[in-house]
């Protein structure tokens, strides 16, 4: 389905005066307003294919229909994501569920509605059909040499799709680890995951980046051989310049201080990005910002600080993190939300938090912590977390040629209705 331009600007007309008496009150509260809607319009936050159907939980999926049956309409809902908010430039594909047939007319396609490829993800954590050894007692960790070649040739080969349609980064996600005490030898299975990964690592070109996932738990296990940011950090180093940790915010264990440990890997050189989404309990794969909107302020309110560049990053001017800065990504699982509709939230959730940590006046605030006055430290903390920066997100994503408010255009043009009338009510299996 496509969204026509008039469409949006006749949206934006009937919300233009509303929204400008909104942004005039916040241009005359805050001193660099254009600065910040600069950083948001260049922030781009990748969308995961395998959010845009309904997910499931262990138990069962109740899809709302209209879900794309091919990865042609996976890119064309991201395109209509990013025609709404003008956030959406990217998109992550999971290999093998992905394979583009003709990689040439992908990128085409994908350029088409100004999406780039983001980073590739590899499955070592599913036996696929036609597979010659079994990842039930895990894959780059597993004992037997034969299944670790499986497994390590897998991730080349999605290395290879990756490039084809121009992407420079490689996820790794591993659901290798054991269920109970005995199992595994733990030194055994970091050192196999880490020859693994090495002739992974030697297979990346020059310019691709690894993002090694860390994961605390998943249900039936006793132990995890990615399991904290400390073990992932530990890959990375060895690894070397073009591997980094991968940060997904659902992956820790409850009340974990997500934000310090962003700060330290910052601190490292070694933060490879983000798996945006939210949680109460456990890798809920929830709308980001849904449940602990503070959290996700701290996280951003690390990443502006004033640091140190990363080697061969340019300096975050102002904070402005860009879009290349880091890996910027959505993974979030839908079951009673339309699956675009929690996107459009989640896009939203990310940029008002990004918005408001660039209020932070981190002079001021450092100032409070040289002087011990935690009062003042936290003051300024929520008196940022607690401006309604929603116009100069809108704004941003008016300059850029997008929607006022996402969320009432896709409802107002009945799109998952169209959606429906066009694809049906089929479920189609998403892989997660
Ligand atoms: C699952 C894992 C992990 C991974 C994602 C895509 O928990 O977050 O990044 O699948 O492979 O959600
Ligand atoms: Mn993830
Ligand atoms: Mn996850």
């Amino acid at each position: 389905m496509n969204l026509e331009s008039y469409k949006i600007a006749q949206h934006n007309d009937a919300l233009l005066k509303k929204h400008e008496a909104k942004l005039n009150f916040l241009q005359s509260e805050i001193a660099d307003t254009e600065r910040i809607i600069q950083s948001l319009t260049e922030f781009q936050i990748a969308i995961p294919s395998w959010a845009l159907g309904t997910g499931g939980t262990r138990f069962g999926r109740f899809s709302g229909g209209g879900e794309p049956r091919t990865l042609e309409e996976k890119i064309e809902d991201v395109g209509l994501l990013h025609a709404l908010n003008r956030a959406s430039g990217a998109i992550s594909l999971h290999i093998p569920w992905d394979i583009p047939q003709d990689a040439r007319a992908i990128k085409a396609l994908a350029a088409q509605h100004g999406l780039k490829f983001d980073a590739v993800n590899s499955n070592t954590f599913q036996d696929q059909k036609d597979q010659q050894h079994s990842y039930k007692f895990g894959s780059l960790q597993n004992v037997n040499k034969a299944i670790r070649k499986q497994a390590i040739e897998h991730n080349i080969e999605v290395v290879r799709h990756g490039i084809e349609l121009g992407s420079e980064s490689l996820t790794v996600w591993l659901s290798d680890g054991s269920c109970f005490p005995g199992q595994l030898n733990f030194r055994t299975a970091f050192q196999n995951t880490l020859e693994s990964l090495q002739e992974i690592y030697a297979a990346l070109p020059d310019d691709w980046k690894m993002f090694v996932e860390y994961k605390a738990f998943e249900p039936n296990f006793y132990s995890m051989t990615v399991g904290d940011w400390g073990q992932s950090l530990l890959y990375a180093q060895k690894l070397g310049d073009k591997a980094y940790t991968l940060v997904d915010l659902g992956h820790h264990l409850p009340n974990a201080n997500i934000e310090q440990i962003v700060a330290l890997l910052l601190m490292e050189g070694k933060l490879g990005g983000f798996h945006f989404n939210d949680s109460k309990y456990g890798d809920d794969d929830l709308t980001c910002g849904s449940i602990n909107p503070y959290q996700l302020f701290l996280i951003f309110n690390e990443l502006v600080a004033p640091q140190a560049p990363r080697k061969g990053e340019p300096e975050a001017p102002f904070g402005g993190l860009g879009a290349s800065a880091f890996g910027w990504m959505i993974d979030a699982s839908h079951n009673v939300k339309d699956p675009l509709e929690d996107l459009i939230q989640s896009v939203e959730a990310i940029m008002n938090s990004y918005a408001q940590a660039l209020l932070v006046d981190t002079h001021a605030l450092e100032t409070a912590r040289q002087n011990n006055d935690v009062v003042t430290a936290q003051e300024i903390l929520q008196g940022a977390f607690r401006t309604d920066v929603r116009a100069l997100v809108a704004e941003a994503r008016l300059r850029a040629g997008g929607a006022l408010h996402p969320l009432a255009l896709f409802r107002s043009l009945r799109v998952r209705e169209n959606l429906i009338a066009e694809r049906g009510t089929a479920t189609v299996a998403t892989g997660l």
